[in-house]
């Protein structure tokens, strides 16, 4: 029944105005599913690799398409990205390009569901899965790279931990976004928006956290409910390889003073989470401040792990963390995605689903979380591609 016939890939755009791919996958009976891969701006060395848009449309048309048209059924996901990575046969797949895989490896999961007649939630996640909902991390404030001339923490998280559903954790995140545009309108600051959706105002980091402290302060005392506060510190954007210290601007940290300086900001407000917060090489450093932290923070690698079991195999053994961020694009395809969701959740680490920097309206991801039981998901707080996902929420949680 799910025997793909049919597998088309176009140009599309993302939120960034950037080409990315959109595949379609058609099966045998009628099943249909269209996903579209998204697409990083402070991305980690160690991901799989996203071609020029046209290349990767090439290449994949040459050489996956023919293994899987007639050849593999969408239902059997294994089978499906197994064709993936034999058409590409690299490691990272620099030769298809990890957009185009993913975008076909959730497009022939959405296919296979639509032939189940089951929300995608259901079909990756099967009978006796999906019953819990994540919390919505909402990136309110940043910079690094998603902004020029605003913080140097990439992102200010809004964190509605103690929010009795998705859709009050969702409208939390968004009031906290609006307080902090209030508030920086009190004083005198004017800003944009970064690439999430996030305020990108031109103060430091310090101001930043005033901020976003106060903002959700008001919102918690508005909703009577816990919102705690979490960063993506992007630190390998931030280190300086050459004389090994963390560049903030004019000023610098060691290493060992980066690990103190988060261990405080860790102790001062409260951290529920922190992200990336030293180089995506630097095992060691992350299994020191994991040590130094309360059992409750989570401590999370995004370009540290990416994505990919061996590297947080390597994380498990040595402390490393007690948390990854799990990104579908950053390794390529659906299965290695799960494994990776699963590894971690046999290890006692906490997956935290994640959108990218440039995104589209595809709502993959929020299946994905729930379908894995992930505890967290971190799409925005507001705009089209980032509400997308978080409505997606709403209605499943609805529908439950
Ligand atoms: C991150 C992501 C998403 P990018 O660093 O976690 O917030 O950013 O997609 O640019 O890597
Ligand atoms: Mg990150």
């Amino acid at each position: 029944m799910t025997l793909i016939t049919d597998v088309r890939l176009r140009r599309v755009l993302d939120s960034r105005g950037n080409p990315t791919v959109e595949a379609d996958v058609r099966t045998e009976s009628g099943g249909f599913g269209r996903a579209k891969a998204p697409s990083g701006a402070s991305t980690g060395e160690y991901e799989a690799i996203e071609l020029p848009v046209g290349g990767a449309i090439a290449s994949a048309r040459e050489t996956a398409v023919p293994r899987l048209v007639g050849e593999v059924y969408a239902g059997n996901q294994r089978d499906v990205d197994a064709a993936l990575r034999g058409a590409d046969g690299t490691d990272d797949f620099s030769e298809i390009g990890a957009n185009s895989a993913v975008a076909i490896s959730m497009a022939a999961a959405k296919a296979a569901a639509d032939v189940l007649g089951a929300p995608l939630f259901q079909h990756l996640g099967g009978t006796f899965r999906g019953d819990t909902f994540p919390v919505a991390l909402g990136n309110v404030v940043g910079g690094g790279e998603h902004a020029a001339d605003a913080t140097h923490i990439q992102e200010f998280l809004s964190a509605p931990v103690g929010a009795p559903s998705v859709e009050e954790a969702v409208f939390a995140n968004a009031a906290v976004h609006a307080a902090v545009a209030d508030l920086l309108d009190e004083r005198g600051v004017a800003c944009g928006k970064g690439d999430e959706g996030a305020w990108a105002p031109s103060i430091d980091d310090s101001e930043a956290f005033e901020v976003v402290t106060e903002a959700i302060e008001t919102v918690e005392s508005e909703v009577g409910f816990e919102i705690r506060l979490g960063l993506d510190v992007a630190a390998a954007e931030l280190y300086d390889e050459d004389e090994k210290v963390y560049r903030y601007g004019d000023e610098h940290r060691t290493r060992d003073e980066q690990i103190a300086y988060v261990a405080d900001l860790v102790e001062e407000y409260d951290l529920v989470y922190v992200e990336d917060p030293l180089d995506e090489d630097d095992f060691a450093g992350f299994a020191e401040l994991t040590d130094r932290v309360h059992d409750d923070t989570l401590v999370c690698g995004d370009d540290l792990f990416v994505t990919n079991t061996e590297r947080l195999e390597r994380g498990i053994e040595e402390g490393a963390g007690n948390s990854i961020l799990i990104k579908p694009n950053q390794i390529g395809t659906l299965s290695e995605t799960v494994d990776a969701v699963e590894l971690a959740q046999h290890s006692g680490y906490e997956p935290v689903i994640s959108h990218r920097s440039g995104e589209t309206e595809d709502t993959t991801i929020a299946h994905l979380a729930v379908a894995t039981d992930a505890p967290y998901i971190k799409t925005g707080a507001v705009g089209g591609e980032r509400t997308a996902k978080l409505n997606e929420l709403i209605r499943i949680e609805q529908n439950a």
